[in-house]
């Protein structure tokens, strides 16, 4: 931008100077040759013999510049050392060379041990009867149906058993140290039911609406109990980890059937590795179910003996839950 300031006659200066070098372009064109102060002759425009000096030697420079570093060194005529241009290849390039070809005689071999497939987690989030493995121990198989209790029975049972069980923690023991169940529980039974070194009491005073329910899944679904356990899930906090209902009490491939009340908990089964994985399973089959206000899982066949199962600590908010584990309990030591 010309600097503008005005002048007396109303003309602006930055307009005249624009003037005079447009002036002097026309004049050059019109001699065709100029007086040059690089070189100091009269010669046409881009025509400089100074200025075509200076290029050349800096294409030189540039060119030197390039080669400096790699170009070998020959002796010229006079025995003084001069750079050169030649196809020579730089003292590294063998070496590069050399890796390539061993790169292309790399060949991928088959492996001794075939890679162990992570299969993906199954969901059943429909009611259905499913076979989820069949072993030399016999088929596990669970049956799955959602809304067995209505909505209305689902809420007036869960809020009678939230107010109204008598809910305690208990204190399980492993590797002789005492911890606190992440839940409430409580237990009704003729017997008592021991697990992870702790017992709970026989109870036959069974409140009426776990009679109801168990005297409707025998005739619903022809499965007589003789306990249930109950679990209290506070929050999103409560959990129980992974386990199989395997007991010696409970007798062999034990039927269970499990009734959920409240808000939705997402209940996972993992299959046992084979014995020779010890306890890696990691490629063991997954199954997800979320079992929902009023739905009933029962596990059958052989899925204590073949699977475990938990419900996990989430990390979103959940309201209460009330699981109901109907059982067949055995005397011992008989
Ligand atoms: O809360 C549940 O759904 C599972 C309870 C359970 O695994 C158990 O009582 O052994």
């Amino acid at each position: 931008m010309p600097t503008v300031a005005p002048v007396s006659d109303g003309a602006v200066v930055g307009a005249v100077s624009r003037g005079r070098r447009q002036q002097r372009t026309a004049q050059r064109t019109e001699d065709d040759t100029f007086f040059c102060k690089r070189c100091a002759t009269q010669h046409k425009p881009r025509q400089c013999p100074a200025f075509v000096s200076l290029r050349e030697m800096s294409d030189k420079r540039q060119r030197a510049r390039v080669q400096g570093s790699w170009a070998q060194q020959k002796p010229s005529a006079s025995g003084a050392a001069v750079p050169v241009q030649t196809q020579q290849r730089a003292p590294w390039a063998g070496a590069i060379q050399r890796k390539l070809t061993e790169e292309k005689s790399f060949e991928f071999q088959r492996l001794a041990e075939p890679l162990r497939q992570i299969p993906t987690e199954r969901l059943l989030d429909s009611s259905g009867e499913f076979e989820i493995s069949s072993e030399p121990s016999g088929a596990s198989s669970l049956r799955l149906i959602y809304n067995y209790l209505s909505t209305e029975e689902a809420d007036w049972l869960f809020s009678k058993l939230l107010h109204e069980l008598p809910w305690s923690q208990k204190t399980n023991y492993r590797l002789g140290a005492a911890y606190e169940e992440p839940r409430l529980t409580c237990w009704f039974g003729e017997l008592p039911y021991t697990y992870s070194q702790s017992t709970l009491k026989e109870n036959t005073q069974w409140p009426p609406d776990l009679l109801l329910l168990r005297t409707r899944l025998l005739s619903d679904l022809s499965l007589s109990f003789n306990s249930v356990l109950c679990n209290l899930y506070r929050s999103s906090h409560d959990s129980i980890g992974w386990h199989s209902d395997d007991e010696a009490a409970l007798g062999p491939r034990p039927t269970i059937a499990s009734i959920s009340l409240g808000d939705t908990r997402v209940f996972r089964l993992r299959k046992k590795p084979p014995q020779e994985a010890a306890s890696d399973f990691s490629s063991c089959p997954h199954i997800r179910i979320p079992l929902s206000h009023g739905s009933l899982l029962v596990m059958e066949g052989s899925t204590q003996e073949d699977w475990q199962h938990q419900v996990a600590k989430e990390y979103h908010d959940r309201g209460p839950r009330i699981n109901l584990t109907f059982r067949t309990m055995y005397p011992q030591g008989i």
